[in-house]
């Protein structure tokens, strides 16, 4: 694999150098600062990758492996008349972005909102800080704070008053805080949202149902996918977050059929799936070890994470990265065997980024401002982890004898 960390370009509290001292030569970056749905300039790609290189005549290199995310417009979503001048210039981002030699362009189809959390300061046993996602919490939000048009048809009966108790209990502080987490934004997502407006937004998803919103994710994959192919850029769709819907808006990239879909619509090799353990292991109906076999070729990027369901099912929190209830070992084992694929069929580069998906707030890092999940010591720890398992793998796998090709190391401690 190749070892990969996000960053969020200038002003990220992590800096390159964090990121190349934890060990990584790949970073996973997007022009935030660019408007959802504009055509990316070379001039501004050129300039981020400049950043990014800076100081490698001096260390180890570290070069811009993956652009997280290209956003999708939310015309293209909804499939409004808009939506073919944001395709054309989401086709002209990837011709530039293969312009500059990048080549992997992960995007999510998530409507409104991106990845959400009710709490991102949940605290471990051990002291440190996760991320965590509370049903009744989100229907504190819904039902009593935004007040949704229609939600209590979404909540059961005992969860909505549960949530009515809780709400009649917080304090304003607790309020504010809930209301942030969910609107505000966490790392990555393009946009923060305020209450007032918020219910509109909503409504414009009324008649989109998954079915509706489906179609028009095909739609986008058939205009985008084969100009990807044509200029050698894979991109691969980040499942939803978690993996269910929320606010009454459909979400259609949760399950292995949704993904075997996607690919259906356009049948080509650069489109492709980021393979997200923690968004995909919130279900227990997802096999995880199963899907990579499912989808091996068409896995371009790997984010790895452990998220732990608690009783009730549809809360989760983000365990330690070997933890949670996704058997990583297994995970990690057929992500090596599709790699050890990929090189004896002569791929030139049979490396996938992956990326530590979010860590633990923990040591120094407990008393910095630090972007939820992407805290510096924390993804450290979780890639430390990671690297241990795939070299432990990958040295078992060459031990088994020579039916299992050895591939060449990556990894050199
Ligand atoms: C969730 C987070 C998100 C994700 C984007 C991809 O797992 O890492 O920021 O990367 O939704 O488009
Ligand atoms: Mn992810």
């Amino acid at each position: 694999m190749l070892h990969t960390m996000r960053w969020f370009g200038p002003h990220d509290p992590v800096s390159l150098s964090d990121i190349r001292q934890a060990g990584c030569t790949g970073v996973v970056t997007a022009l935030h600062q660019l408007p959802v749905g504009e055509e990316w300039p070379v001039a501004d790609i050129r300039a981020r990758q400049q950043l990014v290189e800076a100081d490698n005549a001096a260390h180890t290199s570290l070069h811009w492996a993956v652009a997280e995310s290209l956003p999708v417009h939310e015309s293209i979503k909804k499939g409004l008349p808009a939506r073919d001048t944001y395709i054309a210039n989401y086709q002209a981002s990837l011709r530039n972005l293969a312009a500059c030699g990048i080549r992997t362009v992960c995007y999510n189809f998530m409507p409104v909102l991106d990845w959400s959390r009710t709490n991102v300061r949940y605290e471990m046993p051990d002291g440190s800080r996760a991320l965590r996602f509370v049903w009744q919490d989100f229907a504190v939000f819904d039902l009593c704070i935004l007040k949704r048009t229609g939600a209590l048809a979404d909540y059961e009966p005992a969860v909505a008053e549960a949530a009515r108790q809780q709400f009649a209990a917080i304090s304003a502080a607790e309020i504010a805080d809930l209301t942030n987490t969910v609107l505000l934004g966490l790392p990555g997502s393009e946009e923060a949202f305020e209450l007032a407006s918020f219910q509109q937004l909503l409504d414009e998803y009324a008649d989109i149902d998954a079915a509706a919103l489906r179609a028009n994710l095909h739609y986008f994959i058939q205009q985008v996918a084969p100009v990807a192919q044509e200029v050698g850029v894979n991109l691969c769709i980040h499942p939803d977050d978690p993996p269910y819907p929320l606010l009454g808006l459909p979400r259609v990239m949760s399950t292995a059929n949704d993904v075997a879909a996607l690919f259906a619509a356009c049948d080509v090799p650069a489109n492709g799936l980021t393979f997200c353990t923690g968004s995909l292991g919130v279900r227990a109906d997802n096999d995880l070890p199963a899907m990579v076999r499912q989808f091996g070729p068409r896995i371009h990027f790997i984010h790895l994470r452990a998220t732990k369901r608690e009783e009730n099912p549809r809360n989760f929190h983000e365990a330690d990265h070997l933890a949670g209830d996704v058997d990583m070992y297994a995970v990690v084992s057929e992500l090596v065997l599709e790699e050890q694929r990929r090189a004896e069929q002569g791929a030139l580069d049979s490396a996938i980024p992956m990326r530590p998906d979010h860590g633990h707030q923990m040591l120094d890092d407990l008393k910095k401002e630090t972007y939820p999940g992407y805290s510096a010591i924390g993804r450290l720890r979780g890639l430390a982890e990671l690297r241990g398992l795939e070299y432990g793998i990958r040295r078992s796998l060459a031990a088994a004898g020579p039916t299992i090709a050895a591939p060449a190391a990556r990894i050199t401690y």
